[in-house]
């Protein structure tokens, strides 16, 4: 069984107040390029199809053409969409039904009534080929008890496990799709580091059953096992800065018994997402050589500033101007303060101009230097606090 595991595209992200539409056709169309050319037997989408809970009906109504013209260019591909943490389930869920007469699979949920799962929509038969487990982005709560045993993860995916035995009688090929963090996973891009987040499970909760398990969640392709069963797809497109490596989606050929072959084909954006200068310096350096970009140099800028003092009322504005005559969309000025607020009483006494730059960590570590707390103590509530910010943004999708 021939798959194309991708997941998180977030269409219809306002990227500093750019529309990226025409972002998304362009990954269309080379996602279409891609069917015609490897044909794989499904595609799965494993969640985060839209970036926000409610995107615009230009957007959905972009997405279901381009799934509905898909289908009808290769009517022999499955195609398998399930919704992720940024997704509303129950709006993803509308239209499971529609979807479902069309041929297509939109997952928004896994049913329950009285406690007891019905996978049934979620099992979807790749004729002939093997089996997809299509399990959307759920909580842990959603997912039952835990046992003596078992994480309420463990219990919920043997269940599914269990469920696909008594169906997949001829032992054929089985992927498992679903939108979680995965212990150890590289989460380059994302806003917070979310190690140690409630949501993280182990690799070994999927147990033995799946022959490949095609995550969502994580924007950074890599596999989180040895064997190569367990990978994220990544992001086909970008939507942090600080997501600088290649983005793509996944061919993946899964045979029973013996290990999923990968190759990863990148997708060329049609902005890019530049950090500029690469290396940090002083504002007014930073606007000449921002100046210097050649003018039809159309990529997304993040003006990269390093320097002692504090960056003037106008730098927005000065950047803007730059930017006024080119192609390039200017969105933010990263700014790094050099060796300055060095003794201990400027760790404190900031001005609000100074305090608004600064990150939670930045101004609770200031504060245990400042009131004299070891290290080791202060690591310890440092860690407790990005537990809660971590948590905070999981509950608030951040
Ligand atoms: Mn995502």
């Amino acid at each position: 069984m021939k798959i194309l595991h991708t997941s998180d595209w977030h269409l219809g992200q306002v990227f500093y107040s750019y529309d990226r539409t025409d972002e998304y056709v362009h990954f269309f169309h080379q996602l279409k390029e891609i069917v015609k050319s490897h044909h794989p037997d499904a595609m799965v989408v494993s969640g985060d199809i839209f970036d926000v809970s409610s995107p615009s009906s230009s957007i959905m109504r972009l997405f279901t053409d381009f799934i509905l013209e898909l289908h009808e260019m290769e009517d022999g591909m499955t195609i398998v969409i399930t919704s992720g943490n940024h997704d509303s389930a129950s709006r993803i869920d509308i239209n499971r039904n529609l979807w479902k007469k069309a041929g297509i699979h939109v997952l928004g949920n896994v049913k329950r009534e009285n406690g007891i799962y019905d996978f049934s929509d979620n099992t979807i038969e790749i004729p002939g080929k093997g089996y997809v487990m299509a399990i959307p982005y759920i909580n842990r709560a959603f997912m039952g008890n835990a046992n003596n045993e078992n994480t309420p993860e463990e219990s919920f995916f043997s269940m599914t496990a269990e469920y696909l035995g008594k169906v997949n009688v001829d032992n054929l090929p089985c992927v498992l799709m679903c939108h979680l963090t995965v212990d150890g996973c590289d989460m380059k891009g994302h806003k917070t580091g979310m190690i140690g987040n409630i949501n993280s499970v182990k690799n070994t909760i999927f147990g033995k059953a799946y022959d490949y398990v095609a995550l969502g969640h994580i924007h950074k392709a890599q596999q989180l096992d040895e064997a190569g069963r367990i990978r994220y797809s990544g992001t086909p497109i970008a939507v942090s800065f600080d997501e600088d490596y290649p983005h793509g989606v996944s061919i993946v050929d899964i045979e029973k018994g013996s290990l999923p072959s990968v190759s990863r084909i990148e997708i060329k954006p049609l902005r890019e997402l530049k950090t500029f200068p690469e290396k940090p310096v002083d504002l007014k350096k930073a606007l000449k050589l921002f100046a210097k970009l050649p003018d039809n140099d159309n990529s997304y800028i993040r003006l990269n500033v390093a320097q002692e003092n504090d960056l003037p009322a106008d730098c927005l504005e000065l950047a803007s101007s730059i930017a006024a005559d080119k192609d390039c969309r200017f969105c933010i000025i990263k700014y790094t303060r050099l060796n300055s607020l060095q003794n201990e009483k400027e760790m404190i006494n900031l001005s609000s101009s100074q305090f608004s730059e600064l990150n939670p960590n930045e101004i609770a570590s200031r504060f245990f230097k400042a009131s004299g707390i070891p290290d080791s103590q202060s690591d310890i509530y440092m860690s407790l606090l990005q537990q809660l910010q971590d948590e905070y943004s999981l509950e608030n999708n951040l």
